[in-house]
């Protein structure tokens, strides 16, 4: 670890002496010079004053760009009120600042230049005020991000934002929950130890010599990254506290309660490296009497054998998200299963159900079914960007997509050409591709020879029913209704190349059935593709997700039916993966 960071106002004046008089030059002025590394050039025409709002408000920098509900959930489960940031000045005024930096580098830094919000921050964070940048609110402090650059930073810090190099054998983005190496005076990561923190990002920030006295802590991705810095009154993290459950809430509360008093015994773990993460699925539609309800198929059939035929229904969706979190599920997945029908802006409650959840759940919530383009019933057109737009400001981490994904694959694959309007190109675009999801619906399809079909085939486990030793997956559409041309290889592939940050691998043929995953299938996808792969289909005991994980490359193992069903506690499968000596979340 780096040497503990000196305060921040060794290297600025005191903020007696800058307070009422501080000017701001043009923000290109404010980057650091390269021959005097860790020195400002100071602010010419902005002041900053002390204010005196309540104790329990917190100013928030939201410029728009994605879901920064979750940090308001946060803090408001905190106690706190929240005052945004509308013009500069309430950036100056602010008594304690939050900038959840959210979307791309270019975008964000263009915002705050031409707001003036730039010079404001750099101008507030100069005067040592209490300051938290989270994920690319810790980005933007640094000279420059290669993000679809180079493109120049505040410059606070020195350095260069880079994206992880994936020919070091890791998967890009980095999504999961990692392991801190804490150095001393972190001060806000006090209560943290050797727990695990969410982290979603492809580009980070490397530790070196200019830098070091800012670093608070790191994480080892591939190579080690900054995640953290500290100096005096100023912190910014690269994980998510609003989204790393109990550990990442005590975050907060250190930064927003600064004279807490050192812990006295850290958390107990021993975390050390990123953890395969266990997702509770809710596969939510309405029922027959119109209520919203979490159902679950076997084989995708959601309805019971029964006379009325009706949807089966296992629970109310907030209530068991909410459980699931207290429960210690790693993520959350909400799939509309009748999405491709039903429009997601006219269904409102899928909206209510992710607004009220991420009220209480502080772990990343991913939303699926219906993102796609759509003129309503008067003609109105909603692009699918506007659909994920009002999924992510209604506190979705990341959206999936199911079959528009399927026909846009299918267009790749056959012209070889990207045309960037697909929903998966233009959500990847505005929202990076850590917060888009592919969902794959493929079903088992048996034949005798490699050749026979002109789709990736493979040696399965297990013969067909008449013997066959192979397989393809072909893939489905409208909730398994329709079998596509192209198979869950293929387009896993091309998925990846038109942006998608992670794959959710369902298969039909195991859906509900609790025999477990697919081995083949999920091996044959992880071992293709360079972004996280979710297991997903047949859990029925806590041995099956330690299969999946000892026998393919998933970085994460979903299920439903045994959580819904009571049949096994997470917390089991769990206590299982560790006895196996597989990491998970501490
Ligand atoms: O096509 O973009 O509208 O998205 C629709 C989404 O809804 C897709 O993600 C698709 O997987 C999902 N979906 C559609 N119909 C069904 C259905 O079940 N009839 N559910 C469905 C998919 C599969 C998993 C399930 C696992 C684990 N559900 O999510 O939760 O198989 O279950 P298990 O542990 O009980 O075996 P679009």
């Amino acid at each position: 670890m780096e040497t503990t960071a000196a305060p921040f106002s060794s290297v600025v004046p005191s903020r007696q002496n800058i307070s009422s008089s501080i000017r701001v030059a043009s923000p290109t002025s404010l980057f650091l010079s390269r021959k005097n590394p860790g020195k400002f050039k100071y602010p010419r025409s902005l002041s900053v004053r002390a204010s005196s709002t309540s104790d329990s408000v917190v100013t928030l920098l939201d410029y728009g760009a994605g879901n920064v509900r979750s940090i308001r959930n946060a803090l408001r489960h905190l106690g706190f009120s929240i005052k945004d940031v509308q013009t500069p000045g309430d950036i100056l005024n602010a008594d304690r600042l939050i900038f959840p930096g959210v979307g791309a580098f270019a975008p964000a830094m263009d915002v705050l230049n031409k707001t003036g919000m730039a010079e404001a921050l750099c101008t507030y964070i100069e005067n040592d005020r209490p300051f938290l940048g989270i994920c690319l609110g810790l980005q933007l402090l640094f000279e420059s991000s290669e993000e679809n650059g180079p493109v120049k930073g505040l410059g606070v810090i020195p350095g260069i934002v880079g994206r992880f190099d994936s020919s070091a054998g890791i998967r890009v983005p980095h999504i999961g929950w990692n392991a801190l190496q804490v150095g001393k005076d972190s001060e806000i990561l006090d209560d943290v130890g050797n727990r695990h923190v969410y982290f979603v990002h492809s580009y980070r920030a490397i530790p070196s010599n200019e830098n070091k006295e800012w670093i608070s802590s790191t994480c080892n991705y591939g190579d080690s990254f900054i995640s953290s810095i500290r100096r005096g009154n100023v912190h910014a993290v690269q994980f998510h506290p609003e989204k790393s459950g109990e550990v990442g809430l005590s975050v907060l509360r250190r930064f927003l309660h600064p004279k807490l008093p050192a812990t006295q015994k850290p958390m107990e773990g021993k975390a050390s490296k990123l953890a395969k993460r266990v997702i509770a699925c809710l596969d939510v539609r309405s029922n027959d009497k119109g209520d919203l309800v979490v159902t679950k198929g076997d084989q995708y059939d959601v309805r019971e054998q029964s006379n009325e035929n009706e949807v089966r229904n296992l629970g109310k969706p907030v209530d068991l998200a909410g459980q699931y979190y207290k429960d210690g599920a790693d993520e959350i997945s909400f799939l509309n299963i009748t999405g491709f029908r039903d429009f997601p802006l006219g269904d409102l409650p899928m909206i209510q159900v992710l607004r009220h959840t991420s009220k209480n759940v502080f772990v990343p919530l991913t939303v699926g079914g219906g993102i796609r383009d759509f003129t309503d019933a008067s003609g109105r057109y909603y692009s699918s960007l506007e659909v994920a737009a009002e999924y992510f400001r209604s506190g979705a981490d990341k959206i999936s997509i199911g079959s528009d994904a399927v026909y846009a694959a299918e267009e790749f694959v056959k012209s070889g050409a990207k045309t960037g309007k697909s929903s998966l190109e233009q959500i990847s675009r505005v929202y990076g591709n850590q917060a888009v999801v592919v969902s794959i619906d493929p079903r088992r399809v048996y034949v005798n020879h490699p050749d026979d079909v002109p789709y990736k085939v493979i040696r399965v486990a297990n013969p067909g029913p008449n013997g066959e030793e192979y397989a393809w997956y072909q893939c489905t559409v409208s909730g398994g209704r329709e079998g596509r041309p192209i198979g869950a290889y293929e387009l896993a592939k091309a998925v990846e190349e038109l942006g998608a940050g992670e794959i959710l691998l369902n298969c039909i043929d195991c859906d509900g059935q609790g025999k477990g995953f697919d081995i083949d299938l999920v091996k044959l996808i992880s071992d293709s593709v360079g972004i996280p792969v979710i297991a997903s289909s047949g859990a029925g005991t806590p041995g099956h997700f330690s299969e999946v994980f000892e026998k393919t490359n998933a970085s994460a193992a979903l299920a439903a039916g045994i959580f819904h069903r009571k049949e096994v506690p997470i917390q089991s499968v769990k206590e299982h993966l560790r006895e196996e000596g597989i990491e998970v979340r501490i």
